[in-house]
């Protein structure tokens, strides 16, 4: 058993540079000209951003997938969905107090990671830039988890409502079952005035396509008094529709699972604090849009392109330099108070007094506290401060679509704010360069780079 010292790299803890103030007045100034656009036609000065790109902020989701490989591992299968819930909540853990916005990939671009000391590789890629598509793929000896995302924007007045429409799958290997969900809808509150805050709500429905059980999660708006901030509820049903578990928890914080009778009683006991999921109601979906330029159908993109580019990246990385060719040389060519006080800029708290605790409960997933100092780096996780890390190594390794290759990201981690806002120009030059050699389709081109330059 003592075989497994391996010594694992060390990633960085922080980014180069901190954040000492960043003035979040004037946004509407930029947005109220974006009515009607979508995220990536938007295009708004660096200090609204975070230094990464889009495919790295979805690499995030990936933070805890140690959950799949325990959720393959179990026997039962009320066990392994229960985990699988667990994973698709933690994904979105990250986004707690995040409110820079990450940059738009440019098509074709890729990111790749590879986490030993986690247990597993994804590679990323931006597959459609109008309306702006990303699809990823990561795997370990234990599971399969690919999806794509398309993320719609909407804005009401004073909040900016994002559906992140695309499907995800999960594939346990030992089980050889597959699992599928829908993300939750977020939204970023007081756009207008006061200070920025986020939430995320919806149903999640999670379908275990071979084993006949299902999960529905309640992820439930903050309300009037913001009691139900963060707050997600649900069951796990079998084919029949009878409740097997009660799961209950914040996608900040935890989830955790209940005995369906544990939880009848504590409601008995406790009959103000919340309002069973089946009660709650269905979220009224507003068609007060005022854009109409989105097209509504969302196709399903199979990440099929980067099915493939990933066995060569792999290969890349598992042998030695004569595999980085492989890629190299495919694109050698390129270059807690209502919402109502938002004036007053109060931004609810979650009320942790009210946390439910029903005997008996098993804790399925809980967040790892982030460092003292995230908030200096915009709020990372130790997680996300690691994604844009670079050596000489990887960069050797890395096909030049690479993320972290882009200036423009690169300038802002170091807090050049007017040179970030030069590269984001020079990055679509460089892009020429790929789309000429790639596609041979000049009209293409010039159509991307006058959407982005606007
Ligand atoms: C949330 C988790 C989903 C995928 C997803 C899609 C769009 C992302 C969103 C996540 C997080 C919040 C987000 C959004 C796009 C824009 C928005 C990054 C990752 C930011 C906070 C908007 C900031 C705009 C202000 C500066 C005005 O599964």
């Amino acid at each position: 058993s003592t075989s497994n010292s391996k010594i694992f790299k060390q990633y960085r803890c922080r980014l180069p540079v901190p954040v000492f103030s960043r003035n979040e007045s004037g946004i509407w100034s930029i947005l109220k000209h974006c009515m009607g656009k979508d995220l990536s036609k938007i295009t708004m000065p660096v200090v609204f951003n975070e230094p990464l790109s889009f495919l790295q902020r979805l690499t995030e989701y990936m933070e805890y997938s140690f959950l799949l490989q325990k959720a393959n591992e179990c026997d039962d299968p009320l066990d392994r969905i229960q985990y699988v819930a667990a994973f698709a909540v933690s994904a979105l853990a990250s986004n707690w107090e995040r409110l820079g916005k990450p940059f738009n990939p440019l098509l074709g671009e890729t990111y790749e990671l590879v986490r030993e000391d986690i247990g597993f590789r994804i590679v990323c890629e931006q597959v459609s830039h109008h309306p702006p598509i990303s699809a990823f793929y990561a795997d370990s000896p234990h599971y399969i988890f690919h999806g794509s995302i398309y993320p719609k924007l909407k804005f009401c007045g004073k909040t900016l409502e994002i559906k992140p429409e695309g499907m995800l799958t999960v594939k346990l290997l030992r089980h050889d079952e597959t699992y599928t969900w829908t993300n939750v809808t977020c939204c970023v509150h007081n756009i207008i005035v006061g200070k920025l805050w986020f939430e995320q709500y919806g149903m999640l429905e999670l379908t275990g396509h071979d084993t006949d059980l299902s999960v529905v999660l309640n992820f439930k708006q903050a309300g009037w008094f913001c009691k139900d901030l963060h707050r997600i509820e649900g069951f796990v049903y079998n084919k029949q529709k009878t409740k097997l578990r009660f799961l209950y928890g914040k996608w900040t914080e935890y989830l955790k699972s209940a005995e369906v009778e544990a939880y009848e009683d504590y409601i008995h006991t406790h009959p103000k604090q919340f309002c069973p999921p089946d009660r709650a109601q269905p979220l009224s979906v507003q068609n007060t849009s005022l854009f109409s330029n989105i097209p509504t159908s969302s196709p399903v993109h199979t990440p099929k392109k980067i099915v493939e580019k990933f066995h060569s990246f792999t290969r890349s990385f598992s042998s030695s330099s004569s595999g980085c060719k492989t890629v190299s040389t495919e694109f050698s060519s390129m270059l807690s108070m209502p919402v109502k006080d938002d004036v007053n800029g109060i931004i609810p708290k979650s009320d942790s007094s009210l946390s439910l605790d029903i005997l008996n409960s098993v804790i399925l997933w809980q967040a790892d506290p982030r460092p003292e100092y995230s908030a200096e780096y915009y709020y990372f996780t130790l997680f996300a401060m690691a994604l844009n890390e670079l050596d000489d190594d990887l960069r050797h390794q890395l096909p030049p679509t690479d993320s972290r290759l882009r200036p423009d990201i690169h300038k802002l981690e170091l807090r050049d704010i007017g040179g970030s806002n030069k590269k984001k120009v020079n990055t679509l030059r460089l892009m020429i360069g790929f789309m000429l050699e790639a596609t041979g389709n000049e009209n293409f081109l010039l159509v991307q780079i006058f959407f982005d330059s606007i």
